[in-house]
């Protein structure tokens, strides 16, 4: 529906390691954008455990919101909002909305005893898989949940309902507590054949079954925004809470199912979307994450470390890069390398949340008898083709279970920049990688808007409206 009176929403997208407000305004079926805040994130720990900070999010996302504003053309106004975020982090709060319990960072070791016992009770774990279609792994929500009750008994007389950190920004923003789908399907604590949660895994993690509602599906309309002023009739909408959903959804697919996708941001999520799951001993051992999308199908992936690995090194080096500039310089020094003689194998758990990502990775070179790089550069390109072949890696194993070949990898997300981490991926997939250089996260999320408002029919004519816009760069392989 072509319409000449623009359209302006607001994006909020939280990641790990940086946030950003994005305004987006829609005109004659087109979108443009413009980021109007960024700033970085990071958890911080105290008494050997690590935490949010979610009043300082909450002030940034105001900070966001206010400059969305200050950026509309004169007389205009924000016609909605829509927030996602990393997933897996929640808040436990009451009846009136006050946290009763920290907010634990997904890095947190506290899950690693609940982790090894689920992974060392095969029978249990393919039960939870069988229930949920998520695997053991060491962030999810319910081996958090499940050592928040152990560690604190008393929390469940205390907290009345848990909302993921997109349901809780929707919360303060609308005044409706909700559980939204896709957020809901990182916890391994959802049904994986319906849209509700799983009284086996519930019972199974002795997580409180009344801590949730029934999830809503992206799109829904919680309210108006509530106590910003200059946002008074911008209504909220609960758009895909879970970043890499979003992430998905912005991607300019080809209809026919054969594009895998690349959300490249601290983690690599390879995946693809699907009507089915994929479920079974093999895509438990692949470690397959049946999440969902917005409509409540399934977007099977898997999570390769991603570009954790080059923010750990980066600190480690005061010659890190500082503006685009350098990054350009750093990413050629390190094409004109020679391939390593070997590659990090970028499954190891040492990565997870080392003190020092350079001699975890030494660490393993070491024990590999595998030269260690000499500077910054080695490092980069040690870490971009580790990556590629992780990503390859993923695209043969979900070929072999979906009898699906895919033709093409799309990236988007910040990795979607990186040169050497494209190249690297084309080479070790040996398909040709298209990268649109786009803020997945935040496109996803207004389109989930825009079709809320009923601007667009749906993801599909999104894509079919937007893809065509986007510069592109394909990236063919080598060999
Ligand atoms: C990416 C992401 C991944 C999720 C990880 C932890 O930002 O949302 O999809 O697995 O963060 O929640």
């Amino acid at each position: 529906m072509p319409s000449a009176q623009p359209l302006h929403l607001a994006a909020i997208d939280l990641g790990a390691t940086s946030g950003r407000v994005i305004l987006g305004t829609w005109k004659n079926s087109r979108l443009s954008l413009q980021e109007v805040h960024r700033f970085p994130n990071a958890f911080q720990s105290i008494g050997g455990h690590d935490y949010w900070n979610i009043a300082g999010l909450w002030n940034e996302i105001q900070a966001g919101l206010r400059a969305a504003v200050a950026a509309l053309p004169k007389g205009a106004t924000l016609a909605s909002v829509g927030v996602d975020t990393w997933g897996v982090d929640h808040v436990l709060v009451n009846d009136a909305g006050r946290l009763v319990f920290p907010v634990h960072a997904y890095r947190d070791a506290r899950t690693q005893p609940g982790l090894k016992r689920l992974g060392d009770t095969r029978a249990a774990l393919e039960r939870i898989y069988a229930a949920t279609g998520i695997p053991a792994v060491f962030y999810n929500a319910s081996l958090q949940l499940e050592e928040t009750v152990a560690s604190c008994p008393a929390i469940t007389d205390l907290a009345t309902r848990c909302l993921f950190l997109p349901d809780y920004f929707n919360f303060l923003l609308s005044g409706r507590m909700a559980n939204e789908l896709t957020i809901a399907s990182t916890t391994q604590l959802l049904d994986v054949h319906s849209t509700d949660w799983s009284r086996a895994a519930l019972d199974h993690f002795r997580v409180p079954a009344q801590w949730f509602a029934k999830p809503v599906l992206a799109g829904t309309k919680l309210g108006k925004v509530r106590d910003i002023p200059a946002l008074a009739g911008t209504q909220v909408v609960a758009v895909p809470g879970h970043d890499t959903a979003c992430a998905y959804d912005a991607m300019p697919a080809s209809p026919g199912g054969t594009d895998l996708f690349l959300s490249s941001g601290t983690w690599s999520l390879v995946g693809f979307e699907s009507d089915q799951p994929v479920l079974g001993p093999e895509a438990l051992s692949a470690r397959i994450s049946n999440e969902r999308i917005g409509d409540g199908r399934y977007r099977p992936l898997t999570n390769v470390i991603g570009l954790w690995l080059l923010e750990g090194i980066m600190k480690e080096f005061a010659s890190r890069p500082k503006s685009d500039a350098d990054w350009t310089r750093l990413i050629a020094d390190a094409e004109k390398l020679p391939a390593p003689a070997g590659l990090l194998d970028v499954t190891d758990p040492a990565f997870t949340n080392p003190k020092s990502m350079k001699a975890a990775i030494d660490a393993q070179l070491k024990k590999r008898r595998l030269a260690i790089p000499r500077n910054l550069a080695g490092y980069t390109r040690l870490i971009c083709d580790s990556l590629g072949q992780g990503h390859a890696d993923a695209k043969a194993a979900f070929e072999k279970m979906s009898g699906r070949t895919f033709k093409r990898i799309l990236i988007v997300g910040g990795g979607s920049k990186n040169r050497l981490l494209c190249q690297a991926t084309a080479d070790a997939s040996g398909v040709p990688v298209v990268s649109f250089a786009l803020e997945g996260a935040a496109v996803g999320n207004l389109a989930s808007q825009l079709v809320a408002l009923k601007a667009v029919k749906n993801t599909a004519a999104f894509r079919a409206l937007f893809g065509p816009t986007l510069k592109q760069t394909t990236y063919t392989p080598r060999r």
